[in-house]
């Protein structure tokens, strides 16, 4: 090996970020801006994230392995102590966690913020939907939080127009320690199809059903045959807690669930882009969502 690379090699960055924050303020809307596409979905709706997520950033000098984690919240059931977990994890994988707030609504949680400080690991403050306040606004915001010197950074953004953004990654690869790659270059996430169709399904329920039932709802991917000439075929099992969110979901004569279908289709070949066939079905098991072995066998696992 020449010198010249084994340089190169020694200069490479690499590591884990991690993105925390309240739901809703736009941590999965964020991950995707950063890695120039989809892989975190995302909704109106707090809680859309349940699981940690993990996405690739390669650059020729660095590589960012973000995470997108769950919104931090007081858990009442066991998927939404799953949920926190899978925080507390993403935040001990980390070597940089970068914490988001909405700039027009100031709420951080401080039990993670220490959290943070005691692993004494590197903390961003990102400042999203800045796209909501005039720029003369945001600086006093960042002027209090610099004097409160809790942050290494604090950076303005709009996730949603992908503004700041390439000023956040260089930030961010400031505070990347020096390690060879963890992943090889060409890949942007480690997790299978099948776990971003069942999330693509999942967040057309979000979108599309009022209250509890996208709360009460996961998919599982029950059949996924990848056909030589012909359309893949993908069979999926949306559960809800109870017998009585069967009907809202189905809708009068099918309607509610072939839409659903149909957007969700959508939705798949634009990611996997080739077309597919889906077809979905609907079961109740009872109270899953507080039942540690329904959760295991739904995928909510370590
Ligand atoms: N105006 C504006 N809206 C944004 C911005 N970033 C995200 N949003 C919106 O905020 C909502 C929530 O975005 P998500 O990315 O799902 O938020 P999250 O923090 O991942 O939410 P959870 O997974 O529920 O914790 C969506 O409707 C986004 O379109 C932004 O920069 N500006
Ligand atoms: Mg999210």
């Amino acid at each position: 090996m020449s010198d010249e690379i084994s340089q190169a090699e020694q200069q490479f960055k690499a590591g884990y970020a991690a993105l925390v924050g309240r739901p809703n303020v736009g941590k999965s809307t964020l991950m995707n801006a950063l890695l120039r596409q989809k892989i975190s979905i995302t909704t109106p709706k707090p809680q859309t994230t349940r699981h940690r997520i993990l996405g690739i950033l390669n650059r020729n000098s660095s590589q960012t392995i973000f995470l997108d984690t769950p919104g931090l919240i007081d858990p009442r059931y066991e998927l939404q102590r799953f949920m926190v977990e899978q925080i507390h994890q993403a935040v001990a994988d980390a070597d940089i966690a970068i914490v988001m707030t909405e700039v027009t609504d100031l709420k951080i949680p401080d039990e993670l913020v220490n959290g943070i400080k005691q692993q004494g690991i590197a903390c961003l403050l990102v400042l999203n939907k800045c796209d909501l306040i005039n720029r003369n606004e945001a600086l006093p915001v960042i002027e209090s939080f610099h004097e409160k010197n809790i942050y290494d950074e604090i950076i303005p953004v709009s996730a949603l127009r992908s503004e700041g953004i390439d000023e956040l990654e260089k930030t961010i690869e400031q505070y990347l320690p020096y390690h060879p790659p963890y992943y090889p270059p060409d890949i942007v996430s480690e997790h299978p199809e099948r776990f971003f169709v069942a999330e693509l399904i999942r967040e057309q329920i979000f979108i599309r059903y009022a209250q509890e039932v996208p709360y009460s709802t996961t998919v599982t991917i029950l059949e996924f045959k990848e056909q030589e000439g012909k359309k893949d075929v993908i069979r999926a099992e949306i559960v809800v807690d109870r017998e009585s969110q069967k009907p809202i979901l189905i809708g009068k004569g099918g309607k509610k669930l072939k839409e659903l279908g149909i957007a969700a289709r959508e939705q798949i070949e634009l990611f996997l882009e080739r077309p597919v066939y889906l077809e979905l079905f609907v079961k109740a098991r009872d109270k899953w969502r507080d039942d540690e072995n329904w959760l295991k066998r739904l995928g909510y696992h370590a």
